[in-house]
């Protein structure tokens, strides 16, 4: 790829000498955008221009930016230059995927690694006197921004210019004085909580799913869509560690899906996109069994539970008959429900067994990502919205069975709770009633409120305060705001203007791996 670039660009600079037809998108691209975006559409000075990194950005929205530009960056606008047609033309041709996957390897990753703030260089205590346990990062996806807030006073402490379309939640350390965030086209930055500045950033990849840190925070590691990897940084700096090639050994590749931590049990645990597999990815020195009991098949009946970790990186394989696209653990990690997007039914796969051992029948793209669990009585249930149903799924983890199929105004993203809260929030964003948060009892399964802070306009993803006092919710509009609601008694206590505020990630409920939280 770095012999492919000069190429591209000498031939950029040849195109750029005579002007570009309407119908020739690639040769607009090449004359408009190569300078800053890379003639082969995978950043440079701007973002990354695929479709994987621009997410699900409408032609219009991309119209608007190519037309005006985008306030606070560089981004200039070309609706002088260019003709309604020109920039329709662009527009479509930015979503058009590559046609090759790209490489993007360590020496890459190396020399975008950039250390503003040298961890030893970081001061000794917080530099306000706020909570540094109840503080948020809230990612303002309007003009690519994050706010970190006071959560007991509800007063922004800073506000910093983020790499483009961050996606996904903040990762916090172990201990909450770091955050790592990562955005769509690949670049994971580190940001101290503590004096409030970034302390490192790197291009993990060409277009990155999301992160995750290791139990003991030595790691971070990034899935990648492009390339087909992953990669792990040392959590202290995000220097470089590794970069592991994500195959089936048999010349078959694939993106990843998804990366999470799983605390008890010292992994990773990775799914894949095209093959169906899942890894566990080991962060610890030591080998030793996982488990060595017995776990109740569902279909097969007892068997005996076989994992073994062995040793820092090694990659445990468990196979499937389908791949997954979304997932979320039971609390204890050691079982996993998966679902592909287009599948009618998820799968239970025992991480200890290494196999499947339940099928739950959950058509309408469950949002499992996204999924809650809470104790009822003696059980715990795991809660699941749908990006194409209008309900919330309810999955008992001792049957693996639905216990209820709740009825919503419509499909939504999130589910948020709290220990401290009976009550489960759900929005319906991606629906004619977006305008609405439902508030659902834990204890009746039933809906007890709906919310409408906004009418006609899109409220989503709620997250609660460290004692689940408080919820905010966003109103996902671009002169929008945070909403703070009282969470018992479902008052608004305050407004706080902000721009597409998307995700919000509480520190408290994430390291302490809050049962409402997403982890
Ligand atoms: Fe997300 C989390 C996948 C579209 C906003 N989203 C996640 C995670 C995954 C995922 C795997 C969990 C990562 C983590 O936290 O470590 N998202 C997908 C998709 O496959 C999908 C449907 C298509 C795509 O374009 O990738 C998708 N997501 C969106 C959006 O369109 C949203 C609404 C706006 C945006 O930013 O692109 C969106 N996703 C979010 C947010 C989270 C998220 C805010 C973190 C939620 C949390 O509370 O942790």
């Amino acid at each position: 790829r770095r012999e492919i670039k000069p190429a591209l660009a000498a031939l950029g600079f040849l195109l750029a000498a005579s002007p570009a037809s309407a119908a020739d998108p690639s040769a607009l691209y090449t004359q408009h955008c190569a300078a800053c975006h890379g003639g082969d559409r995978l950043g440079a000075l701007g973002p990354a221009l695929i479709p994987e990194a621009l997410g699900r950005m409408k032609p219009e929205s991309a119209m608007a930016v190519i037309a005006e530009g985008r306030a606070a960056t560089q981004m200039p606008g070309f609706g002088e230059q260019l003709s309604r047609d020109e920039i329709a033309a662009l527009a479509g041709f930015i979503q058009q995927p590559l046609a090759a996957v790209p490489s993007w390897e360590m020496a890459d990753i190396e020399a975008t690694h950039v250390v503003s703030h040298p961890p030893a260089s970081l001061p000794k205590r917080p530099v306000y006197d706020a909570d540094p346990l109840n503080l948020f990062t809230v990612v303002e996806a309007g003009d690519h921004h994050v706010t970190i807030l006071d959560g007991d006073r509800f007063v922004p402490l800073a506000r910093f210019q983020s790499r483009f379309a961050l996606h996904g939640g903040a990762k916090y350390s172990p201990d909450g004085r770091f955050v790592y965030l990562a955005s769509r086209d690949g670049w994971v930055t580190q940001y101290d909580m503590w004096s409030l500045q970034i302390v490192a950033e790197v291009r993990a990849g060409i277009n990155t799913r999301n992160i995750a840190v290791s139990e003991d925070g030595r790691f971070v590691m990034a899935g990648n869509m492009l390339p087909h990897s992953l990669v792990v940084l040392d959590a202290r700096d995000l220097t470089p560690v590794k970069v592991i090639a994500v195959t089936n050994g048999k010349g078959q590749s694939s993106r990843v899906s998804a990366v999470y931590t799983a605390p008890p049990r010292q992994s990773f645990i990775v799914a894949l996109k095209d093959i169906p597999e899942i890894w566990e990815i080991s962060t610890s020195e030591t080998s030793r069994p996982v488990f060595g009991g017995f776990v109740h098949n569902h279909e097969a009946g007892m068997v005996e539970a076989i994992g073994i970790q062995s040793g820092l990186f090694a990659i445990r394989r468990i196979e499937l008959d389908e791949t997954l696209d979304d997932f979320f653990f039971d609390p204890g990690y050691a079982n996993l429900l998966g679902a592909s997007r287009d599948g009618a039914a998820a799968q239970v796969v025992n991480l200890n067994v290494g196999r499947r051992i339940a099928t739950v029948p959950l058509p309408g793209m469950p949002h499992l990502g996204s999924g809650i669990s809470w104790k009822s009585e003696d059980r715990t249930l795991i809660a699941t919205p749908h990006l194409k149903e209008s309900a919330i799924s309810i999955i008992d983890t001792k049957t693996w069975r639905i216990v209820k199929r709740l009825e919503t105004l419509g499909p939504g993203f999130f589910m948020r709770s709290h220990e401290n809260t009976p009550y489960a929030w759900t929005d319906a964003s991606l629906s004619q009633r977006r305008d609405t948060i439902q508030i659902i009892d834990k204890r009746t399964l039933e809906t007890v409120r709906t919310l409408t802070p906004a009418p006609n306009r899109t409220v989503s993803h709620v997250e609660f305060t460290r004692d689940g006092r408080y919820a905010l919710v966003s109103l996902w509009e671009d002169d929008g705001a945070l909403i703070v609601f009282d969470a018992a008694t479902f008052e608004e206590i305050t407004r706080l203007p902000m721009r597409k505020p998307s995700g919000k990630y509480n520190v408290w409920n994430k390291i302490r791996f809050s049962e409402g939280t997403s982890h």
